[in-house]
């Protein structure tokens, strides 16, 4: 268990930890849910140097991007499987488009996934995903979209460049905090984008974690938490510079964030400077926050439970919705098992008749949960609330109650 800060080497403070836990995305098939699961200390530790908030534990990556008899990996987490995030990566391509790119148009993108953003470039731009899932390669590759299945390194980012080229944009979303090796990726970001180039990242950020105590954005894959602050000084150690930041409403909260070379050709945004004192008002940069926020994290464990408890004593049917990986999180933490969730509602076909990892609760399609509508509904996918509430209208119409836990317990 790593004590000291990854990117500065600082002593850690230790603020967070959620137990003994199972990889959030490891969902089991029925015959291997008598097998011993992997399990590590879901903890988290903040720097007070560099700011940095990081999970002390990093457990191998293996385990969520899992091995297959036929060589290769299966990952489960199809990006496209909602409607907003397709839309949503579809409006920022225009705007690299427009901002962005050269004569010599080039983009690479760092955890590609199923090519929801890269599908959406023109024939004349030059695009290729890197994409360590080959299953979900797969499909990227299925619409067009030229991936290569390895994880980001500099030698990778040295290839590229002999074989492609130099690039206008390189952009990660929800893969930057899955890299372990933040220097090895910013070495390799500087050996790949043109003097006037840009790196843009797009994360939860951890001010909207804090604001909405959303703990279970903590988990295997996810080993930083990024704020402006901590973001400005691992750039500035590679001479770099953040040029503009943007707030998404994504996955409860993201921060998209423009990096350059210092002093480079476009101009530094009011923005950057006014999420970075919002960040300060906040405390993202005092210990104490974090503390505060760990006593949060234990408050929504004790009214969630208290509230599952009480329904299923009085006879109503809980089910969860949206086998999300933070939902696993969840459930593990609060031990909700298949004693209390009768079953989890998930579209991904891939994930439908599995056991969610550590409490074994069934995955099922949609269908079955429209047949015979329970009395609640957890929203383990609460960062989807809106676009499961429009799917799930007729839940709704029928009596059928939405259970939110973040940012507090509520009945929707
Ligand atoms: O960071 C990560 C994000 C981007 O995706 C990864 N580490 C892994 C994954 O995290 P997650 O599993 O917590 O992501 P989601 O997007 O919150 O998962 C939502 C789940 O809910 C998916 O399994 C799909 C499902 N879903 C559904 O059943 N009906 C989603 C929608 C929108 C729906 O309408």
């Amino acid at each position: 268990m790593a004590e000291n800060c990854r990117i500065c080497n600082t002593l850690l403070t230790k603020f967070l930890s959620l137990g003994e836990m199972p990889i959030a995305n490891a969902f089991l098939s029925k015959c291997e849910i008598d097998e011993e699961e992997y399990t590590y200390e879901l903890a988290a530790g903040f720097c007070e140097d560099c700011k940095m908030v990081q999970l002390l534990e990093v457990p191998p990556q293996e385990k969520y991007l899992v091995p297959q008899e036929d060589e290769g990996n299966r990952y489960l987490y199809f990006a496209s499987t909602s409607e907003h995030m397709v839309e949503h990566f579809s409006t920022f391509a225009d705007e690299v488009t427009e901002r962005f790119l050269s004569d010599d148009p080039r983009i690479v993108e760092i955890g590609s996934n199923d090519g929801i953003f890269l599908k959406n470039f023109s024939d004349d731009v030059d695009v290729l995903g890197i994409e360590p899932a080959n299953n979900v390669a797969e499909v990227a590759r299925e619409r067009g979209v030229e991936s290569i299945n390895e994880f980001f390194s500099t030698d990778v980012a040295e290839r590229i460049v002999e074989e492609h080229g130099d690039v206008d944009v390189v952009f990660g979303a929800n893969t930057i905090l899955n890299i372990p090796d933040l220097h090895d990726l910013m070495d390799g970001i500087d050996t790949m984008i043109r003097k006037d180039g840009v790196f843009v990242m797009e994360d939860p950020h951890m001010l909207e974690i804090l604001k909405k105590t959303a703990f279970d954005q903590f988990y295997d894959e996810h080993l930083y938490y990024f704020s402006v602050a901590s973001i400005t000084n691992l750039v500035r150690m590679y001479d770099m510079e953040i040029f503009d930041v943007k707030k998404q409403p994504t996955h409860g909260g993201s921060l998209r964030i423009f990096i350059q070379r210092s002093n480079g050709p476009y101009q530094v945004s009011d923005r950057v400077r006014a999420v970075r004192s919002e960040e300060e008002r906040a405390g993202i940069s005092d210990a104490e926050t974090y503390r505060a926020f760990s006593d949060r994290v234990q408050e929504i464990r004790d009214e969630l439970l208290a509230f599952i408890n009480a329904a299923v004593d009085d006879g109503k049917r809980v089910v969860g919705y949206g086998a999300s990986s933070k939902g696993n999180i969840v459930l593990n933490y609060c031990s909700l098992g298949a004693d209390v969730l009768e079953y989890i509602v998930d579209n991904t076909p891939a994930k439908q008749g599995t056991y969610t990892p550590g409490m074994h609760v069934p995955v099922v399609a949609p269908e079955l949960f429209r047949e015979d509508y329970p009395d609640y509904a957890l929203l383990l996918a609460w960062n989807h609330a809106e676009e499961i509430m429009e799917k799930e209208a007729e839940f709704i119409e029928a009596g059928g109650e939405f259970v939110r836990y973040i940012p507090e317990l509520e009945v929707l």
